[in-house]
């Protein structure tokens, strides 16, 4: 497997395990490769200049510019060792798909973003807010840094109402710095070679910040790349012990029912050979294999009083036997065992059988050692075969299989651990 596989891989196997962490892990997959361009991204409402702002920074007309809604699809371009990403405009009532792309090249893909508004608009709105409030609340996480950029500032009638409109969004942004601009007049000052007008656009000393911006970069991103490591092992590690405590709580439980019903059954088949033992110790010939005359088939034999006595004694262990099992939830057979008879279908006819006991069967069924061994691994065998008993065994493979799952997720995540690039 190459390394890029490899990686992936293991991004896959971490996924699994912590699906929300999708985002953090795109993330940390695009710090890990290696000699990625520094990314930087407009961010921004439609209409208010992103474009245009991109390429006179860059010096070229790398991006559509138009007076409506025009960037509608992430566009890049590699310039000067910079990776410059053009978004489309943020506004809700528009496209939500396209704001979607403008928010993923704004949260995933850059190192620095450059939020835009236009100056005519006045104060930010509530939409605004709440994303430069995000942004600047991920930078103090991340380290990413975000500019605020005041564009198409030559549309506002003079100097006195830009102040006003800064002063307004100082208030908005708890004093953030504020890079006001200008892309049309720093086109003429290009274009006319006039030294005051390109000052006064504001690109140059907004270039200057960027640059500044730029050459923290690099240990932005180291940070975020151990940041976001550390988060990762530790949300992994969390559910790690948690699975493991869930496996083996699984596990417990999973053994204290067995030993629950192991002594239930062994004191009932206990109880049971005694009663027998004394049903069968009664003195005298054993009348119950003396079968019955026609002559008599209406008189109390004492082969009748006998079969009768045995019968007695055979139902109350059998019920005594099967209120343990109704206690465990094991009295039905399991599905695959079961016939279109439904009297048959219990644990106690399968284990006991329907042919008539003698004394000699009883015996050999209660009170002496094979039978009751017999009886023992039989019962345990449809315990363990009983419908909660599965469902709980079933529960154990799965928490084991998610507790493994944890566990090659976190070796993958290891071996994911971030390395510093050369400067
Ligand atoms: N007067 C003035 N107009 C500007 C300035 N910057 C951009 N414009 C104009 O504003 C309009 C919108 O500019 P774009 O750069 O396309 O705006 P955008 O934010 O990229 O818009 P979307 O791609 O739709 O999100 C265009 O007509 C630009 O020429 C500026 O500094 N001054
Ligand atoms: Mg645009």
């Amino acid at each position: 497997m190459t390394p890029s596989f490899q990686r992936q891989d293991a991004e896959l196997q971490i996924l699994c395990a912590l699906p929300g962490r999708a985002h953090d892990l795109a993330r940390l997959g695009l710090l890990a490769a290696p000699g990625r361009a520094p990314v930087v991204t407009v961010i921004g409402k439609y209409n208010h200049g992103k474009s245009r702002l991109l390429n006179e920074l860059i010096g070229m007309a790398a991006f559509s510019v138009a007076d409506r809604r025009e960037t509608l699809v992430l566009g890049e371009r590699l310039h000067a060792g910079v990776c410059w990403l053009d978004a489309p405009g943020l506004d809700a009532d528009v496209d939500a798909a396209d704001d979607g792309h403008a928010l993923q090249a704004a949260w995933l893909k850059s190192d620095i973003r450059l939020f835009v508004h236009a100056a005519k608009e006045g104060e930010l709105d509530a939409a605004e807010r709440s994303l430069l409030a995000a942004l600047r609340s991920d930078a103090q996480r991340s380290k990413r840094q975000t500019l605020l950029v005041l564009t198409q500032v030559d549309q506002l009638v003079d100097e006195a109402q830009q102040q006003k409109v800064m002063q307004a969004i100082a208030l908005q942004t708890a004093a953030m710095a504020l890079h006001a601009v200008s892309s049309t007049r720093y086109r003429q000052g290009v274009d006319a070679g006039k030294r005051l007008l390109l000052e006064r656009s504001g690109i140059p000393a907004l270039q200057s910040a960027l640059k500044r911006a730029l050459e923290g970069v690099a240990e932005a991103r180291w940070h975020e790349a151990m940041l976001l490591f550390n988060e990762i092992q530790a949300e992994l590690l969390q559910l790690q012990a948690a699975r493991q405590s869930a496996l083996q709580g699984l596990c417990h439980e999973q053994v204290q029912q067995r030993l629950r019903f192991d002594t239930d059954l062994i004191a009932v088949l206990d109880k049971v050979a005694e009663s027998m033992r004394a049903v069968l110790a009664a003195p005298g010939p054993d009348h119950s294999l003396t079968p019955d005359s026609f002559a008599n088939q209406f008189k109390l034999t004492p082969g009748k009083l006998e079969r009768n006595r045995l019968q007695v004694a055979y139902s109350t262990a059998c019920i005594e036997i099967n209120a343990v099992l109704l206690k465990h939830g094991a009295t039905e057979l399991p599905l695959a065992q079961q016939t279109s008879v439904r009297s048959l279908d219990s644990v106690m006819v399968a284990v006991m059988g329907v042919y008539v006991k003698y004394r000699r069967d009883l015996g050999e069924i209660f009170c002496q050692v094979p039978g009751r061994e017999r009886l023992l691994h039989e019962f345990s065998r449809y315990y363990e075969a009983s419908v909660d008993r599965v469902a709980l065994a079933r529960s154990v493979a799965a928490a084991g299989q998610a507790l493994r799952a944890a566990d090659q997720a976190l070796a993958a995540h290891v071996r994911c651990t971030p390395s510093r690039e050369a400067p």
